[in-house]
């Protein structure tokens, strides 16, 4: 189970209705012709940041999936001041400068549960807890324990999930496998974001702690909230209202950001493709960081989730997570590399 409370300088996140009208996660045809703007690269400290969508291109993709065009651009990478976030948030220290130096595709939602079942069916892969026969370690509502059950897996986590929820108890290589399956059926290049792009894509412009300014909106993502608390009594830091779930809520529910990006902040935790390393700031190189070159046991786990309080949900949280242990709590979206040959004269 995620845990929420400060502990060394990270975030472990082990475990664990209304469906918005979110046309970027239905059904759809390539459009890759697209002319990439001349104007569109982001600076840090954009004034305008949050105040206006920036509505990068976007394209369906032949699964259905909704993808925006990020901008190249530069950011500042993390928090400038932990301590209103506690002792976990100093691993998100020293903010740094980080320029993207390639526009990428990102899938505007979480990978949702219809989406991986066509990977499953199309290949018949088992995830990594249906090979264990260990399933998933997730919450146990009835004990209030986190333990795995072998039929807690991703087509059963333990709570109702519909096709447009976002799948959840895949580990990191499950994503992997995702991403392989998909470039091979669109004949491009998908893969995990790094971390990097993860928290400039969240960021969208913006130089706050969340996606909407500093103080968490209600409205703003499926955090950790008092529907979590009513089911589960055990969870104490959550948000002090309700966000209608207690567990995933569907893909494209709550608000997007200026990107057009949705859930963010919250849902699912989503994986990364770089190792986790809490000094790794110090050390990160401006351009294009890709993380630790060597593995650190750890891999980056971004945006919070349903289990969450708001403030792990921030832009610059920076979670861990055992690549080989998925959890009910986590999930994952994809980025494609855009090609250059997509920028029509
Ligand atoms: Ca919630």
């Amino acid at each position: 189970m995620a845990r929420s409370g400060p502990r060394r300088c990270l975030l472990r996140v082990g475990v664990a209705l209304f469906a918005g009208a979110l046309a970027g996660c239905s059904s759809g045809i390539v459009a890759p012709k697209i002319k990439l703007p001349e104007q569109t690269a982001l600076k840090a400290d954009d004034e305008s940041a949050g105040s206006s969508p920036i509505s990068p291109e976007r394209m369906t993709n032949r699964l259905g999936m909704g993808l925006r065009l990020i901008p190249a651009g530069e950011f500042k990478m993390g928090t400038k001041d932990a301590s209103p976030f506690g002792e976990f948030a100093t691993c998100e220290q020293p903010q740094h400068a980080v320029r993207v130096t390639r526009p990428f595709w990102m899938s505007e939602c979480e990978i949702t549960v219809g989406q991986f079942r066509r990977f499953v069916a199309a290949t018949g892969y088992r995830t990594e807890a249906e090979q264990s026969g260990r399933g998933v370690n997730g919450l146990d509502l009835l004990t209030g324990e986190v333990a795995h059950r072998p039929e807690r897996i991703w087509s059963s986590p333990g709570f109702t999930q519909s096709e447009q929820h976002p799948v959840v108890a895949v580990s990191r290589s499950d994503a992997q496998e995702f991403c392989v399956w998909l470039s091979q059926l669109e004949d491009r290049s998908y893969r995990l974001p790094t971390e990097a792009e993860w928290e400039y894509a969240c960021r969208a412009g913006t130089t706050t702690a969340f996606a909407s300014g500093d103080i968490f909106e209600p409205g703003l993502g499926n955090v950790g909230d008092l529907s979590l608390r009513a089911v589960f009594s055990a969870a104490t830091d959550t948000a002090n209202w309700s966000d209608q779930f207690p567990f995933t809520a569907p893909v494209g529910t709550f608000r997007p950001n200026r990107f057009g990006l949705f859930d963010m902040h919250g849902n699912v935790g989503e994986w990364c493709h770089d190792w986790f390393d809490a000094t790794y700031y110090a050390a990160s190189p401006e351009a294009d960081p890709q993380g630790p070159e060597t593995s650190t046991r750890w891999r980056v786990v971004r945006g919070g989730s349903w289990y969450n309080s708001p403030t792990h949900c921030r832009s610059a949280g920076r979670h861990d997570g055992l690549p080989t242990a998925p959890s009910t709590t986590n999930g994952f979206r994809v980025v494609l590399e855009h090609k250059v040959d997509e920028v029509t004269p």
